[in-house]
């Protein structure tokens, strides 16, 4: 197995569900990654470590998702150099506007690339992550030019369906 390149962690296992769809775009364009619940409150001397060893274990990309009062992206960017991509979660009583703002609203300095609320965000992190990968990969850049060709021939097909 390659080494990781891209980290991808969360605040919490309730976040895997959204977080999967990163992972899954991970394992289509076969870059090589890992996983792991990391809390920002729950577990704050492990985010710190994380973040502070992320760079010497290789890795090139960090994703954070997190929910509610999601500190985990923008605490681990200001531990690292690497880029954070933040996902906010869908959280239930305010459908993730809350995570939302707590990812998106960094003060200048410490940037977070803030991705949309939920599954979307999460599909597209781990695009951007690639992408970013991919800037000195051309194998990766290839498979993510051939996914944007399945993307565009699955909407041209889906005419077919308005009947
Ligand atoms: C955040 O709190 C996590 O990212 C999660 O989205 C939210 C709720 O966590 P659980 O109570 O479901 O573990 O830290």
């Amino acid at each position: 197995m390659a080494e990781p390149v891209i980290g991808v962690i969360m605040g919490s296992t309730s976040d895997w569900e959204t977080m999967k769809l990163a992972c899954d775009v991970l394992d289509e364009l076969d870059v090589p990654y890992e996983k792991q619940v990391v809390s920002a409150h729950r577990t704050p001397d492990l985010m710190f470590e994380y973040a502070e060893t992320a760079v010497t274990r290789g890795l090139k990309v960090i994703i954070a998702g997190a929910g509610g009062a999601a500190h985990l992206p923008g605490m681990v960017a200001a531990k690292t150099i690497l880029p954070v991509v933040g996902v906010p979660i869908e959280s239930k009583s305010l459908k993730g506007i809350d995570s939302l703002l707590s990812i998106v609203q960094m003060p200048g300095g410490v940037p977070v690339a803030t991705v949309a609320i939920g599954k979307a965000g999460a599909t597209n992190a781990g695009l951007l992550a690639a992408q970013i990968v991919g800037t000195c990969d051309t194998k990766i850049q290839d498979r993510l030019l051939a996914r944007r060709e399945r993307t565009k021939a699955a909407v041209l097909r889906s005419s077919e369906d308005l009947v």
